[in-house]
């Protein structure tokens, strides 16, 4: 396994158990953690996601670009994808927040799954940045639009033009990331965040984040907001009179609907 998974007290961790390569992901690693991220979207025990990287050296770096061929990474089979870019729609996607818990390096497509977590805790020791056009690559999705979003258009551009590495400090101040804490502290920090979203109502928790998620992703967006509302709808006497209406071959008797009704 390239992942470690564990379910806790409410907390689905996923960590990226690849220190030799500084947490690098090869495709193997990307489809185990979307696997993780699906188990942890439909366990109803689960109220927050922890993405981190096995070590303090890295959280991750990217794709491996050991496996790296000429249309994506190459699995098991040599078969070639960027199964990456699904993994950063489920980050994106899943009604529940997902804390990045970042020590160490978060280079690349690491830097990319750190910024896509709805929150990120940094050790004093993290250092971020982006190395697509040094290596061959670029990220043109949420890597350029989101990260602009966040950090503002020039620095973005910074970012990716220079590909410099940036202290947990400087990213804090850029608002790339929540909050930076001693490395001995990182574990506890990042638990006391995630247990006080766990007191938290889960279905407002969603729907915020469904929002703020609607303000950038278009009509997708839109789908995973107007999905969630769906959801609630459902529950109501007036969709449950559609319902049964049709189940018992009559035509439906809706209530008229009063202002904030
Ligand atoms: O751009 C995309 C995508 C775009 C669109 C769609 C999908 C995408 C998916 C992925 C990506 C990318 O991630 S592209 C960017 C990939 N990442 C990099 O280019 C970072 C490469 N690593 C480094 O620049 C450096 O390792 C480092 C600055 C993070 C750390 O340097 P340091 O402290 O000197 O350590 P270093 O000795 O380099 O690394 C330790 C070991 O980890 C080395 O292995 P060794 O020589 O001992 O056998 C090193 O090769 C390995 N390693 C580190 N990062 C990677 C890696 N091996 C493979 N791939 C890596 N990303």
């Amino acid at each position: 396994m390239d992942i470690k998974y564990e379910k806790k007290e409410g907390i689905a961790t996923i960590t990226i158990n690849r220190p030799h390569v500084l947490n690098a992901f090869r495709p193997q690693t990307v489809k185990q953690m979307l696997e993780a991220m699906i188990d942890a979207r439909w366990d109803d025990d689960i109220g927050v996601v922890i993405l981190t990287g096995e070590g303090t050296r890295a959280f991750c770096t990217g794709g491996d670009q050991k496996v790296r061929g000429t249309k994506g990474y190459k699995d098991e089979n040599g078969k070639q994808s960027l199964n990456v870019l699904q993994l950063q729609r489920e980050i994106r996607t899943i009604p529940k927040p997902v804390i990045a818990k970042v020590a160490g390096y978060a280079i690349g497509g690491g830097q990319i799954l750190q910024m896509l977590c709805d929150l990120t805790i940094a050790a004093d020791n993290a250092i971020f940045g982006q190395a697509g056009p040094r290596v061959g690559s670029f990220d043109g999705g949420y890597g350029a639009s989101y990260m602009a979003r966040i950090v503002g258009q020039k620095r973005a551009r910074e970012i990716w033009f220079l590909c410099r590495q940036y202290s947990a400090q400087e990213a804090l101040q850029m608002g790339w990331i929540n909050a930076v804490v001693p490395l001995e502290e990182l574990d506890q920090h990042t638990k006391a965040w995630a247990k006080q979203i766990l007191e938290h109502s889960p279905t407002a928790l969603s729907m915020l984040k469904a929002a703020l998620n609607a303000d950038c992703d278009g009509q997708a967006g839109l789908q995973e907001l107007a999905g969630l509302a769906t959801h609630l709808f459902y529950g109501t006497e007036e969709a449950q009179e559609g319902l049964n209406a049709f189940l018992e071959k009559r035509n439906p008797k809706f209530r008229r609907r009063k202002a904030l009704d």
